[in-house]
Parts: C-alpha cells; sequence; structure tokens
C-alpha cells in the first residue's frame, strides 16, 4: 500500500518535472541564437536550468523529511518552479531582443516573494501557533515594494518615488521580522535548529534581498547609457535569484532534514 503510494506520488512529480523540461525545449528550438559574447543571455540560461534542477531536488525531498515539514519544502519547489518557467520566457526575451523582461520579471515576483513570506510564517507555525496578524504584515509589506518597483520600472511612476516607496515596503519586512512579532515568536519559542535557520532565512531577506534594490539602482538612477544600464540591471537581479530562491529553499532543506530526522531518532 504505502510502496504504492508513493510510486503514485513519483509519477506526478515525474509529470510536472517533464512539462517543466519540455516547455523549456520548445522554447529553444523555436528560440534565437544565444551569441557567446552574451553574457547576460548565458547567465538567463544558467540560472533557469539550475531552477528546474532545484525544482526537482525539493519535490523529491519531501518524500524523505516528516509530515509538519513537507509544506515548507514543497513551497520552496514551487517558488523554483514557477520561477524557472518565467527564466525561459525572460530569457528568450532577453536574447531576441536584448530588453529587459519588465513585466515576466514581475509577475514572477508578485507570486514567488508572497511564497516565501509564506515560508517564514510556516517555519514558525511548524513549531508554535503564530498569530494571522504576522503573515498579513509581511504581505502588505511585500505588495507596496513590488507594486511600487513595477511602477518605477515599467513607466507609471517616476524612477526614484517608485524606489523610495519600494524601500519602504521592504523596510517594514525587514523590521516585522527582526524586531516586530515574528521576531519575537522565535526568540521565545523555536528550537536551536528552527531559531538558527530562522536568523538565516532573516539575514537572506536583509542581505539577499538588498542585492535588488542595488540592481534597480544600477539599472536606473546612475545616468549610465541604456545599454551597459540594462545589463547591470539584469546580471544583478539573475544572481540576486540564486541566493533569494536556490539558497534559501537549500536552508529550508537543512533544518528539515535535521528535524525530521531527530523526531525520528526518538
Ligand atoms: C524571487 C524574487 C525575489 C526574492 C525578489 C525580491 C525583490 C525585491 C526585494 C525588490 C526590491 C525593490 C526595492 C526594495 C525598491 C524598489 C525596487 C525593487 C522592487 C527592486
Amino acid at each position: 500500500m504505502l510502496t504504492k503510494l508513493k510510486s503514485k506520488k513519483l509519477r506526478t512529480l515525474s509529470v510536472v518535472l517533464i512539462g517543466l523540461l519540455s516547455s523549456s525545449n520548445a522554447f529553444a528550438a523555436a528560440g534565437s541564437n544565444l551569441k557567446s559574447d552574451d553574457f547576460v543571455g548565458v547567465s538567463f540560461w544558467m540560472i533557469s536550468m539550475a531552477l528546474v534542477a532545484a525544482t526537482a531536488f525539493f519535490f523529491l525531498e519531501t518524500q524523505r523529511v516528516t509530515a509538519k515539514w513537507k509544506t515548507s519544502l514543497t513551497v520552496s519547489g514551487l517558488v523554483t518552479m514557477v520561477a524557472a518557467w518565467h527564466y525561459f520566457y525572460m530569457r528568450d526575451v532577453w536574447v531576441a531582443t536584448g530588453t529587459t523582461p519588465t513585466v515576466y520579471r514581475y509577475i514572477d515576483w508578485i507570486i514567488t516573494v508572497p511564497l516565501l513570506m509564506v515560508e517564514f510564517y510556516l517555519i514558525l507555525s511548524a513549531i508554535t501557533k503564530v498569530p494571522a496578524g504576522v503573515f498579513w504584515r509581511l504581505m502588505i509589506g511585500t505588495f507596496v515594494m513590488l507594486i511600487a518597483g513595477f511602477m518605477g520600472e515599467a513607466g507609471y511612476l517616476a524612477v526614484l518615488p517608485a524606489f523610495i516607496i519600494g524601500m519602504a515596503g521592504w523596510a517594514f519586512i525587514v523590521w516585522e521580522i527582526y524586531a516586530g512579532e515574528a521576531g519575537k515568536i522565535n526568540a521565545d519559542s523555536a528550537p536551536a535548529s528552527v531559531q538558527s535557520a530562522f536568523k538565516l532565512m532573516r539575514a537572506i531577506v536583509l542581505f539577499g534581498w538588498a542585492i535588488y534594490p542595488i540592481g534597480y539602482f544600477l539599472g536606473y538612477l546612475t545616468g549610465a547609457g541604456p545599454e551597459s544600464s540594462m545589463k547591470m540591471l539584469n546580471i544583478v537581479y539573475n544572481l540576486a535569484d540564486v541566493v533569494n530562491k536556490i539558497a534559501f529553499g537549500v536552508i529550508i532543506w537543512t533544518v528539515a532534514v535535521s528535524e525530521s530526522d531527530k523526531a525520528s531518532a526518538k
């Protein structure tokens, strides 16, 4: 019975992964020519593949951890899967036109960043009861940050005021997880391994996420020419996604595995 259930799950997983891979193939086949000196284009390609691999890894590893950690790993896999899919489109736009795929980028962020915020909530909820206010405050900060950024990059608002509003949204998130209720819950009631994971995760939100406003600044606020500033913008955003989507998921995986091993040793 158990093996039957497991093989069914694995089948579902393989369908998802094959879907991912074949859609990437379709783009490659229809696609344009990646030039060997197009480093931004190369980074789009490499990161889209790393995201596919990370997705397979997170989904498969859900089999290995105890029930309450499965959701966190699933969410990590969803983040990298949604991002992989958008990277297939983004790299095509970049390679074919050399322009910034702003719309795809923000559609990706508006889905993946709230999911990452959900991870904080899940990590805390795996060990204690967390008030819903924590969740909503993290969401509000996220949406203010992203909507302002989009309005700036897409030209609905001047780039500088959009940047300042976006920074305020991010500052609010950082405040909540360091000094607000989320930070206090973790300090009060979490076991050591969860506390250290939580600390690493919030360091990622402070230092890893800081890479994005730096990218925005280099892309729009230095007065550099359009070609070099768009290269900077995209390469910085791409690198930031490796840290904030893949490395972030790996941190959660580390805690999930160590807490699960402890539970099964008992
Ligand atoms: C997976 C994608 C992630 C984690 C994206 C995160 C994006 C940000 C932290 C963006 C931040 C920005 C500001 C803080 C100022 C305004 C411009 C933004 C939107 C780039």
